[in-house]
């Protein structure tokens, strides 16, 4: 089948990443649901046969089955000259956000959102609070990133903001405060319709 088809679930910041990327390039494509909350092999099987691992985001195109949310913003970036990924600077800035991000908010985040799900599996004593530190230190790494802003990428946004919302957005979720400097970024993202869609592409 043609065409972009982005796999993935309303609990994945991942996946939301690379939906308002899509969103923001104006690429048209379509969201299909995987569960995974469900054991991996009861998902649909030609989800699995385009992503062993069995994770989510996966995005199909032009026959390619790609995965990892930050190799998929930056082949998008490139491959349709979009969110800074059509300039030497503008994908020199993109990389260094991306790898940050996966490295920092993206590993603290995510983990201290799981921690708090019910019926989630228990954490190892001092699991949280080690996290917890490690996002204060990643807090202040945002402001000093962010700079004057308006976002990331400068006076529009780019890749870099798509990964850092991806989990940023759920900071309460995670029982943290966003520093002033998130909170006033995360307004500016979420007022704009590209984010307002991509939160809720998969439900
Ligand atoms: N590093 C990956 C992370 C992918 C990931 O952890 N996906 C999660 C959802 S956020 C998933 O599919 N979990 C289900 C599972 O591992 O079975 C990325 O950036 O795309």
């Amino acid at each position: 089948m043609g065409g972009l088809t982005l796999w993935g679930h309303r609990d994945s910041g991942h996946a939301a990443k690379v939906a308002l990327a899509l969103k923001l390039c104006g690429l048209e494509h379509r969201c299909e649901v995987v569960d995974i909350w469900a054991p991996r092999d009861s998902r649909p099987a030609a989800f699995l046969a385009k992503s062993p691992p069995g994770q989510v985001p996966l995005l199909e195109m032009d026959g390619l089955a790609l995965s990892q949310s930050g190799a998929i913003l930056l082949e998008l970036g490139t491959r349709f000259g979009c969110l800074g990924g059509d300039s030497p600077d503008g994908l020199r800035r993109a990389r260094a956000l991306l790898m940050w991000e996966a490295n920092r908010i993206g590993m603290c985040l995510p983990q201290l959102i799981e921690a708090r799900r019910p019926g989630g599996d228990p954490f190892p004593e001092g699991a949280v609070d080690w996290l917890r530190g490690r996002y204060a230190a990643d807090a202040a790494q945002f402001d000093v990133l962010l700079g004057e802003g308006p976002f990331f990428h400068g006076a529009a946004p780019g890749l870099g903001d798509c990964a850092i919302w991806g989990y940023t957005r759920w900071v309460a979720k995670a029982d943290i405060a966003p520093t002033a400097a998130m909170a006033d970024w995360l307004a500016r993202m979420d007022a704009l319709p590209e984010a307002e869609d991509a939160a809720v592409a998969f439900g």
